[in-house]
Order: structure tokens, then C-alpha cells, then sequence
């Protein structure tokens, strides 16, 4: 049964959503990206439009430096994902989802003679419109949204792979449609992915309870270095390169770890400090409403949304968990009374 759900109520919006299944439909062969290290929204929505294309006679390559983590690995298309692109390689044009900024798309993306037209499918509040066309909808609860809306333009059926894809996207970005993004399109899109035989208990299994054993080994770990302050509207967890190396574990293993500093009562930003390099830390951010951590992920030249955010820090951890605390705890001030 079909589903009516809304696809784009301002004018400009549905344009380019238009002139993006356009350039679908003429093109033959397209590349399909995202940011890196990518989360179930960027890969489930770059995935389903994959899928859809190769069903309407397309050739695609979808390329992800870092491939897909291990619990997004049953993704249907993910067996087909790149994470090199050779220089000889042209394509009609380019899919970006979920980028936030084209610096974060990975290295190997070809020059724009190359690559043909740059499609910019976001939903990132202060994305840059980098794309020939942009479709950026802030609105949009996960930019399988925006995929949702763009097939439906085209007419195109969604199949249960497609559906899968699109389905570990909204879960992804909603948080299992717990936050505050979870709106009525994402719920309408929901409905019509189970009716067409999504089972959300398999796809909850597969995404958050398969996980590696060191993944809990290395969260107990991490766990052991939550700091509270702020009298408790700030708390944080550290996983340092001494942890990654005592448990035998990579950085991507802690995604995710930020949900236990930010599921505390009275916690109103919860922080994840990651040690890449001695000098260098990624940190992540998550604010349950008061306080703009995009903006300030964005003054460390990183980027994200009002609630969940993240940026790369030069210096040592001690350094850079000083000064971004500095950052939060101004950030905070602005609101006592
Ligand atoms: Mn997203």
C-alpha cells in the first residue's frame, strides 16, 4: 500500500529535487560517497540510491575509505564498497551523503572534470553547499530522507534491500527514533519500509547487538575515565591510545561510547575524547538541547548539528580536552541564571 509522505513543501527544495532525479536519469554511471568514517545514515542512504540506480540500468562504484564498520556490514551493497578509486576513473556525475563538508569525503575523489556533477545530499545545518545541486534539509531527521524523497520522485519502487538501506539510515540518525529529530515524514518513511517487510527486531539485532567482545572490554575500560563537572551538566570519557592499545582494539571501536556520558540525569553535554596520535584527538560531542555543540565542533574547524557534533584537535590529550572543555563550559555559562 502506498504511503503519502510529504517530499519537499518548499519550492527551491523541490526543485532541486527534481533536477537531481533529472541528472539521475540521464546519467549512466555515477559514483556514490559520503563522509568518512561512516555512520548507518551516510552508508544506508548512499547504499539505497546505489541499489535503485543499478536496478534502473546504472553502473555505480561506492567508495568509503574506511568501507563500512562491522555492524553495518550486512547492509545489502556493502560487499560492493571501494575504499581506493583509481585516477583513471570518470563518472557522470557524483553523489555526496550526509558529507557535512566536502572536506570530509575521502581522498581519492576525483577532480571535477572527472567525477561530472557533484549531487550534495545533506542534512547538516551548516553544510556548505559545495554540490552543483544541493539538496540540504536540516528538516530531514537522516538523509535517507532525502533518498526517500528523490525515488519517490522518480517513480522508483523500493525494494526490500532498499528498504533495509533506508531503514539503518532513519534508526541511525533517530537513535532508534528516540530523538528529537524523529518527525512525522521519518515516521511516515518507517511505516511504508516495515509494510514493505523490514523487521526492525533483526536489523536492531544486527546494528547494536552483535558487537565483538573486545568492543565491551574496551567500553569497560573507557568507562573507568567518566568525568563529571560543571556541577554535573558536563560529563566526559577518554579512550587513549593506552587503552586501544591494552584492550588490542582501533579508534572506530568507540563509536557510539558517547551515549553513556550523555544518558545521565542532569547531563546537558557529554563529550568523547579519542586519541588518534599523541598530538592529534578526535572529540565528539552530544547536548540534549540547550547548548550548540555544532557550533562548537565548528570553532575547532570540525562540524555537525545543534545536538551531535564532532572535530579533530591538535595537541596533547591533556591540552585539547582543556581547551574544548573551556569551549562547552562557556557555552553553558550563557544559560545560568
Ligand atoms: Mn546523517
Amino acid at each position: 500500500m502506498p504511503v503519502s509522505v510529504p517530499h519537499g513543501d518548499h519550492p527551491a527544495r523541490d526543485r532541486e529535487i527534481t533536477r537531481c532525479a533529472e541528472l539521475l536519469e540521464r546519467g549512466a554511471r555515477f559514483l556514490l560517497t559520503m563522509h568518512e568514517f561512516p555512520d548507518g545514515d551516510a552508508l544506508g542512504s548512499a547504499l539505497a540510491l546505489a541499489l535503485a540506480l543499478e536496478q534502473r540500468g546504472k553502473a555505480t562504484v561506492v567508495y568509503s575509505p574506511q568501507g563500512a564498520p562491522q555492524n553495518l556490514r550486512f547492509l545489502p551493497g556493502a560487499n560492493r564498497i571501494v575504499n581506493s578509486l583509481s585516477r583513471e576513473e570518470r563518472f557522470d556525475a557524483c553523489i555526496a551523503c550526509d558529507a557535512g563538508d566536502s572536506s570530509r569525503l575521502g581522498p581519492d575523489l576525483p577532480q571535477a572534470e572527472r567525477r561530472g556533477l557533484m549531487l550534495n545530499l545533506d542534512h547538516h545545518p551548516r553544510t556548505r553547499p559545495f554540490g552543483d545541486v544541493n539538496i540540504v534539509d536540516p528538516r530531514a531527521a537522516a538523509v535517507g530522507v532525502l533518498v526517500h524523497r528523490v525515488l519517490a520522485r522518480l517513480g522508483h519502487p523500493l525494494t526490500l534491500d532498499i528498504a533495509t538501506c533506508l531503514w539503518v539510515s532513519l534508526v541511525c540518525d533517530t537513535g532508534s527514533f528516540r530523538h528529537s529529530n524523529t518527525n512525522p515524514e521519518c515516521m511516515a518513511i518507517a511505516k511504508e519500509l516495515v509494510d514493505l517487510g523490514v523487521r526492525p527486531g533483526e536489523v536492531t539485532s544486527r546494528m547494536y547487538e552483535s558487537q565483538p567482545l573486545q568492543r565491551v572490554r574496551l567500553l569497560s575500560e573507557v568507562l573507568k575515565t567518566l568525568s563529571v563537572g560543571m556541577n554535573g551538566q558536563v560529563a566526559w570519557v577518554t579512550a587513549s591510545r593506552e587503552i586501544f592499545d591494552l584492550v588490542g582494539t582501533q579508534e572506530e571501536t568507540a563509536d557510539g561510547f558517547i551515549s553513556y556520558p550523555r544518558s545521565i540525569a542532569g547531563v546537558e553535554v557529554a563529550l568523547l575524547f579519542r586519541e588518534e596520535t599523541a598530538t592529534h584527538h578526535r572529540v565528539s560531542f552530544r547536548s540534549r538541547g540547550k547548548v550548540d555543540v555544532g557550533a562548537i565542533a565548528t570553532r575547532f574547524g570540525g562540524g555537525g548539528h545543534h545536538n551531535a557534533a564532532g572535530c579533530a584537535v591538535e595537541g596533547s590529550l591533556d591540552e585539547v580536552r582543556a581547551i574544548v572543555l573551556r569551549e562547552v563550559e562557556k557555552a553553558l555559562e550563557r544559560f545560568r541564571r
